[in-house]
């Protein structure tokens, strides 16, 4: 089998999504997930420009091989972008090795490790009484565990809160990034209250998350992480920018509070100081930015060793594409955590077509050969393009801060 094309799609179902298309002289076709949110046509042109090419003809089931080639073979290694690219690639080659096999990829992976698997949701508000209408709302629904965002009092606009009623979306269309304000005095003075609210309204069963979204300094984190101890968090998330892994020491220290980080990473080396050395819980990278199917497995089999459980981000940013691959992983490794699931628009589910199924809290993915997606390309064409920025933060001096 030879992979003989491969271009990329870039649509706007309610948000921006980049796709890649990989066909074969079998008449087979693989699909990725190559949006990286905010950067979405850098991606476009590394694919289109410079890695596109490498692949044409080399066998498709080669994905060790062709995941080496294009991480070492290009010299210039990791970063978002890259990692992005060479992610939505290997994902394609995953769906077409299980599409020419006719079966679905987790059963390339090491096979059914379980039945269903556990996902979380967001429920959020501008203030404590929304935010907790909105956590009943999700367990109306079946929802077993929920991430809970809120307004902060006296902080005008804060990360994870929509301003109008519906889908929260940080990514805001326009030439450039809208400026938020923080301030994390107030948030700390306020977060531990409305946790303790939450589990006193809706008890100890519910697994509760919230996501900082790295706003804080390990001290300041070793106090929220301390102060949320009562209410028995799934995890607390993103507490610290992470670039520095030597200060999640201080956090681990003073808090019981599990600890999930890794969004933004894109290599095993952006974890494996943090897992090898107990700091944290949970591993949040996902497959579209952690580079793809094949090194994360290898990130899955290093947590593993270390009591470390996935938690693979699975934002509206990322199409059905990426969910779906983290679905396969997720069936098919053995410490796998919980999946996150913000949902998706009418538009985005009118573009993808999906074999997966969501219900009460939990995925149940289908035995739909490859990945089970597929994209609408006419559908997509309706949808266009348009630059999304997510926004910048300041602090209410104006100092530029972390968002
Ligand atoms: O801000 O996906 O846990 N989820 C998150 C997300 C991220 C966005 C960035 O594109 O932190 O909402
Ligand atoms: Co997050």
């Amino acid at each position: 089998m030879k992979i003989t094309s491969a271009d990329v799609i870039v649509c706007s179902p309610g948000r921006n999504y980049v796709t890649i298309k990989i066909e074969t002289d079998k008449g087979i076709y693989g699909l990725g997930d190559a949006t990286l949110n905010g950067r979405e046509l850098s991606v476009v042109s590394y694919l289109r420009d410079h890695l596109i090419p490498c692949i044409l003809e080399r066998d498709p089931f080669d994905t060790e091989d062709i995941w080496h080639y294009l991480y070492r073979g290009v010299y210039w290694r990791r970063g978002a972008v890259n990692m992005t690219a060479i992610g939505a690639i290997d994902m394609a080659l995953w769906d077409i090795k299980g599409k020419a096999l006719g079966v679905p990829v987790y059963k390339l992976l090491g096979g059914k490790s379980r039945e269903r698997l556990l996902a979380y949701t967001h429920a959020q508000g501008i203030d404590t009484a929304e935010t907790m209408e909105a956590v009943a709302e999700k367990l109306e629904k079946g929802y077993k565990a929920v991430r809970v965002q809120s307004g902060v009092p006296g902080v005008e606009k804060v990360y994870g809160v929509s301003g109008e009623a519906g889908q929260y979306e940080p990514a805001v269309k326009g030439n450039k990034p809208v400026e938020e304000t923080w301030d994390t005095n107030k948030y700390l003075n306020y977060i531990p209250g409305l946790f303790s609210k939450v589990r006193e309204r809706f008890g100890e069963e519910v697994h509760l998350l919230h996501d900082s979204h790295h706003r804080l300094t390990p001290i300041e984190a070793a106090r929220l992480g301390k102060e949320l101890e009562p209410y028995h968090l799934f995890w607390l998330e993103d507490l610290i920018p992470a670039e520095n892994q030597e200060s999640l020491k201080i956090v681990r220290q003073h808090t019981t509070t599990p600890i999930a980080i890794g969004e933004v990473f894109n290599t095993i080396y952006d974890c494996q100081d943090l897992i090898s050395n107990g700091l944290v819980d949970y591993i949040r990278m996902t497959i579209a930015h952690g580079g793809g199917i094949t090194p994360m497995l290898k990130v899955a089999s290093l947590a593993a060793l270390h009591h470390v459980k996935t938690g693979c981000h699975g934002p509206s940013d990322l199409s059905p594409i990426n969910l779906a691959a983290c679905l396969h992983f997720g069936t098919a490794i053995n410490n796998f955590g919980i999946q996150e699931y913000m949902g998706y628009s009418d538009a985005t589910m009118e573009v993808f077509t999906v074999g997966y199924s969501f219900s009460r809290g939990y995925f149940n993915l289908m035995e739909t050969p490859g990945l089970g997606v597929d994209i609408n390309f006419k559908k997509a064409k309706q949808y266009e393009y348009g630059p999304a920025y997510l926004p910048v933060n300041r602090l209410e001096d104006g100092t530029l801060y972390n968002w």
